[in-house]
This record gives structure tokens, C-alpha cells and sequence, in this order.
């Protein structure tokens, strides 16, 4: 029996042609795309296209998928009633849940994914005593999911930058391997189950704080960084405790994670919208610093500890003007893209997904010892 990794490191589960992740060269393509060509290429609307071609449909570019997805969020505001009475009161990620959870199994792909931009406005909306706004298929998802969410008109000062740097967001974080919500989805999507199910179970595994449940919780981190001082006592204390620290780490892209700089640009793009997120910027390189010497310092020989896409992902949608509580579901908008296509690419070309154990507990009492 091969040496087990329970966190099935390095191993190949699947082949596939939506995205391509390599640690050592820091790169990330989708479907043959760089970041910065997907960004300026295609941006969310396009990228969701871009996966999707062949498996949800053929001609899928970004006009077809904002008709597409506009279409999809019309009807999911029309669906409001199915479950946002139960979920007023839950917390916010709780509560997409529940919209997803609600869905008829025999949802198209596109209504899955428009349902999350709709369902985190209505959920925004109601908790502070408005009404949901109805959505504006014409526009965007970015743009569409700030309007929604903040009642912002085009005539909103930094709306156009805030929505570019939102739509930025998503298209860098759309995908990315065989990471552990999209194998989730791949998983279900084995048994032949229906492309919600599959999305429900990856949107699950990904509100971890390991996984996409880390933006929310990096930015405390960086506010109890920032109320502590001296950064540099503070990053050795809490790794000589053994803490994780939000924002740090990855399994894949353990030399820098490339998703981090397109983010750091959208931010320096984001400009005077920036507010008083600006000296967060700067205060935030100086605590990425401040971690990666006292990791040096403290595990000597040790690859080093980089900042991952999170530190600059939860910049960005603080600068948005989106709630903390509200960066994993927002995530979810564009993750559930890639979760979508790894699930009809599995069910298009693969097989039941049903690995081996290895044994290590009782043998039944009077069974003869094996030769
Ligand atoms: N803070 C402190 N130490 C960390 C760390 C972090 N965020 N990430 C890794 N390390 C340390 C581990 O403690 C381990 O050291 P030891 O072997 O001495 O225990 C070493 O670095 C390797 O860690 P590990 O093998 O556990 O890395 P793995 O690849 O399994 O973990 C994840 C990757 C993403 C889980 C990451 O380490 C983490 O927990 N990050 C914080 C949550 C987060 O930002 N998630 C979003 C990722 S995009």
C-alpha cells in the first residue's frame, strides 16, 4: 500500500481541461488563459463562458452568459419566497445555503450560479429592514450583485472602479484545480446525483476557514494584528502557539500564490476608492513581512510561509463595500462557476469516484490469522 497522505497531497485524481495549478512556477491557467488575459479578456461573465463551453452549451461568450445569467438571476428573484422567509434570521452563509438548498434538482447550471449573487443581496437587504431589489439582468453579475446588494446607481462615486475591481475578483478566483470544494462537487457529480446537489455539497465543503471560509477571518486577523502593535511580537506569538494564521499558506502555491498580485493591482486601481482600506494596503505587506521572518525564524529550513490570495481578496471586498460575513458566499459566486464545470466535465468523461481504504482497526475475534 502506498505511503498514505490523508490530505491526498500531490495525488492525480482526475484529468481535466478547466484550470491548471502549478506551485512551482506560480502559475494558473483556465482552459489556456493566464489571470491577466481572463481578467481583461473575458472578466467573470466571459471566464463562466469560458468553462462552461462544451459542457452547458457551445458559443458561450461573455454577452451570451450575462443573457444567460441575467435571465438566471430574474428568475431567482422570482423564487425569493421559496426560502428567504426561513432564512432572515440565519447568518449570512447559512442562508445561501438554504437558497441553494432549495432549488429544484433539475435546475439548469446557469440558474444555479445566478441564484448566489441574488440570494446574498436579498439576504443583505432584508437583515437591515429593506426590501430586495429586484435584479437588472442587462448588467453584469459584478455590477448587478453591488446594485442589488448596496441599492448603488451607476451615479454612486467609485461605482465604476468598485464593480471592475469586484469583477476582477471573480475572474481570478474562478477556478483553481482539483481544489478541495471542486473535487467535492466532482465526488457527487460521480454517482450521477444532479448538478445541484453537486454544487450544495462543494459550497459546503468550501465554508471551512482552510478553504473558502478564509477571507472573512483574514481580515480580523489583520485588524487584531493591527491592534497589537508591534507586528513582528505578534506573528511570533501566535505561531509559536501553533495558530493558523488567516491569509498564509497553500497547498498548492507553497512559493506565492499568483492570484494575490492581480488582486494587489485591482486594489492599487481602486485608487482613491480605496478609503481608509489605502493604509491597510501598506499595513497588510508589512504583516505578510513580519509573519514569513518569525516562520523563518521559528522553523529554520523550512520552505517559507507566503501570503495567499486571501489577504488581498478580503482588501478588495472590504473596499467594495461588501460585510465580512458576506466575503465566503461572495466567493461562492464565482467558485460555484468552476465547481459547475468540474461537475458536467465529470459526468461528461468520468467515472464513479470510489477510492480505497486502508484498515487499521479490530479484527473479528475468531477469524484464523492471516498467513
Ligand atoms: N499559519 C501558520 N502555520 C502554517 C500555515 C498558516 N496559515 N499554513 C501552514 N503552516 C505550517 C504548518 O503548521 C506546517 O508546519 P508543521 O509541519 O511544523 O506543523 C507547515 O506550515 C505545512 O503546513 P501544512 O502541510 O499543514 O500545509 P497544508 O498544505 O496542509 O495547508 C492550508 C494549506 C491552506 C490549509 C494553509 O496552511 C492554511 O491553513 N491556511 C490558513 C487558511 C487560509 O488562508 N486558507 C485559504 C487558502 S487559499
Amino acid at each position: 500500500m502506498p505511503e498514505l497522505d490523508s490530505g491526498l497531497a500531490g495525488l492525480v485524481a482526475a484529468e481535466t481541461v478547466l484550470s491548471h495549478s502549478d506551485g512551482v512556477r506560480g502559475i494558473l491557467w483556465v482552459r489556456g488563459h493566464t489571470l491577466p488575459e481572463l481578467v481583461a479578456e473575458f472578466g467573470y461573465d466571459g471566464a463562466v463562458g469560458l468553462l462552461w463551453e462544451g459542457f452547458a452549451g457551445n458559443g458561450l461568450d461573455r454577452d451570451e452568459m450575462r443573457r444567460r445569467l441575467g435571465d438566471g438571476r430574474r428568475l431567482a428573484f422570482a423564487r425569493l419566497g421559496d426560502w428567504l422567509g426561513q432564512a432572515r434570521t440565519r447568518p449570512l452563509v447559512e442562508g445561501v445555503r438554504l437558497a441553494l438548498a432549495a432549488m429544484p434538482d433539475d435546475s439548469a447550471p446557469a440558474l444555479i450560479l445566478a441564484t448566489l449573487p441574488v440570494a446574498i443581496a436579498a439576504l443583505l437587504r432584508t437583515r437591515q429592514g429593506a426590501e430586495p431589489l429586484a435584479p437588472d439582468p442587462t448588467r453584469g453579475t459584478a455590477d448587478d450583485l453591488l446594485r442589488m446588494a448596496r441599492g448603488r446607481t451607476a451615479e454612486t462615486p467609485g461605482a465604476a472602479v468598485m464593480t471592475q475591481a469586484l469583477d476582477t475578483y471573480f475572474a481570478a478566483v474562478i477556478d483553481n484545480g482539483l481544489n478541495t470544494s471542486a473535487f467535492t462537487a466532482r465526488v457527487i457529480a460521480s454517482s450521477r446525483a444532479s448538478l445541484v446537489s453537486a454544487a450544495l455539497g462543494a459550497y459546503c465543503a468550501f465554508t471551512g476557514p482552510l478553504h473558502g471560509g478564509a477571507p472573512g477571518p483574514t481580515l480580523d486577523m489583520l485588524d487584531e494584528a493591527a491592534a497589537n502593535g508591534d507586528v513582528g511580537a505578534w506573528a511570533e506569538r501566535k505561531l509559536a502557539a501553533g495558530e493558523r494564521l488567516m491569509g498564509f499558506g497553500h497547498r498548492v502555491f507553497r512559493l506565492g500564490d499568483p492570484r494575490a498580485g492581480v488582486l494587489r493591482t485591482a486594489l492599487e486601481q481602486l485608487g482613491a476608492s480605496l478609503g481608509p482600506a489605502a493604509g491597510r494596503l501598506a499595513f497588510a505587506a508589512e504583516v505578510e513581512q513580519a509573519v514569513g521572518a518569525a516562520f523563518a525564524r521559528l522553523k529554520p529550513g523550512r520552505p517559507p510561509l507566503q501570503p495567499n490570495v486571501e489577504i488581498n481578496a478580503a482588501l478588495l471586498l472590504d473596499a467594495v463595500g461588501l460585510p465580512r460575513d458576506a466575503f465566503t458566499p461572495v466567493f461562492a459566486v464565482a467558485r460555484c462557476a468552476g465547481w459547475l464545470a468540474h461537475a458536467m466535465e465529470q459526468q461528461k468523461s468520468g467515472r464513479l469516484i470510489r477510492p480505497s481504504s486502508a484498515y487499521v482497526g479490530p479484527r473479528p475475534r475468531n477469524l484464523a490469522p492471516e498467513p
